[in-house]
């Protein structure tokens, strides 16, 4: 049934907040046929994801999603949706939730977690808290890999155009954005990580390679260490900069759709956060994941919970070397050549057991249509 929903996202830093509302927005408008208001505070961050977004519009339609600008004022009378979404523990103002109070037709009101393999998400995930004072009741909905949780987002038909993603399309995707064709014998890998990751090294690393490596990143604080690593005094999006057996290719950010189809052509992919690091899944090529730092090492348990299960099924050396070069891209040892060589040589084993973890997420509902029936099922 065509509902209703108000998404709500401010974008406190980075882009993970905005680019998972945005593909659920989407998704929602476009595929599931619900009537979608995107409300987000910070339309700047968005458009580096999305290029037709006008930051200066306060109110714009795009993938048949109506996109608002968060501000007190935009929210005064406005009747709230049968389906309000707070991504992110994000709290819609109290004017918003005095009128939902007031509503008189039911709704659902959904507080929509960060991505976490933890074992305790299952448990948390559907559990509802009343409001202190109103009479309404919100919803925790925790995205995951573990079954009896949120599930993750993915497309209908994500998968099969992967599958379907060959040389020509490949060729295609590279001339679009001006970038370099594939050589012989060459590895391509995208970097997309935190400040906080050994980039020179790493960097080293693939200079002093043996076979030819094209790194691609995407414009912003990380290209312009590796440029200044490599001697460059300007950040440039179209040179190419080169060093021994390295190729650097700066690309100014894609669209979100195009950023896929870059980790589809991709041999290795370094992602971060929570949205990039589910795409890498889907791409099922070998990848990095470059954890969201938090206080307290907290982010460790999350990193472990997940490397729990994704590495559940691989050799144990295998398991291993994963490990090893997740943990030193993460700072808790020193990256080093052998380390990255390690994990190089699994390439082929990692596609194979990529392809079967994909399959085994596909099990999962995903997170879009699983939201759509939890609130078919409570109104
Ligand atoms: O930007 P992030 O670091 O976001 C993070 C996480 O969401 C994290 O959980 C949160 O706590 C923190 O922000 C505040 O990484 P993430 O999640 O991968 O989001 C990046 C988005 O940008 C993702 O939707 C992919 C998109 N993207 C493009 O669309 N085009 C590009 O060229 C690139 C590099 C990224």
């Amino acid at each position: 049934m065509r509902r209703s929903w108000d998404i709500f996202c401010i974008v406190i830093d980075n882009f993970g907040d905005i680019g998972v509302c945005w593909r659920l927005a989407r998704q929602l408008a476009v595929e599931h046929h619900q009537s979608v208001r995107l409300w987000v505070d910070d339309l700047a961050s968005f458009a580096p994801i999305a290029h037709d977004i006008d930051p200066q519009s306060h109110r714009q339609r795009l993938h048949d999603v109506d996109i608002c600008l968060w501000q007190p004022s935009a929210i005064e009378d406005i009747e709230p949706a049968d389906v309000v979404i707070e991504a992110f523990g994000c709290e819609m103002s109290e004017y918003y939730v005095q009128r939902l109070a007031l509503k008189r037709t039911p709704y659902v009101w959904i507080n929509l977690e960060y991505l976490s393999a933890e074992s305790w998400v299952p448990h948390y995930h559907g559990l509802s808290s009343p409001h202190p004072v109103l009479p309404l009741t919100k919803t925790f909905f925790f995205p995951s890999f573990l079954p009896g949780t949120g599930g993750l987002l993915r497309e209908r038909h994500l998968i099969s155009h992967r599958r379907s993603f060959d040389a020509e399309s490949e060729h295609e995707f590279l001339r679009r954005h001006g970038l370099p064709e594939r050589t012989s014998a060459e590895i391509r890998v995208s970097l997309f990580c935190y400040e906080t990751a050994p980039v020179e090294k790493l960097v080293q690393i693939l200079c002093e390679s043996t076979v030819p490596v094209s790194l691609f990143v995407p414009e912003g604080n990380v290209a312009l260490r590796i440029s200044t690593f490599l001697g460059e005094r300007v950040c440039h999006q179209k040179k190419l900069l080169r060093q021994g057996h390295l190729t650097v290719q700066i690309f100014p950010w894609l669209e979100q759709a195009e950023y896929d189809r870059l980790l589809w052509s991709c041999d290795i992919n370094i992602v971060r956060g929570e949205d990039s690091f589910v795409r890498a899944q889907w791409a099922a090529k070998p990848f990095v994941w470059t954890i969201y730092p938090q206080t307290e090492g907290a982010h460790w348990h999350k990193l472990d919970a997940f490397l729990l299960h994704y590495t559940a099924g691989m050799e144990t050396e295998m398991a291993a070397m994963v490990q090893t070069l997740w943990t030193s891209w993460n700072g808790k040892i020193d990256l080093n050549p052998i380390i990255w060589m390690n994990f190089l040589a699994l390439q082929k084993s990692l596609i194979q057991h990529n392809n079967e973890w994909v399959d085994q997420l596909l099990k999962q509902s995903d997170l879009t249509s699983n939201l759509v029936q939890f609130v078919e099922n409570r109104l």
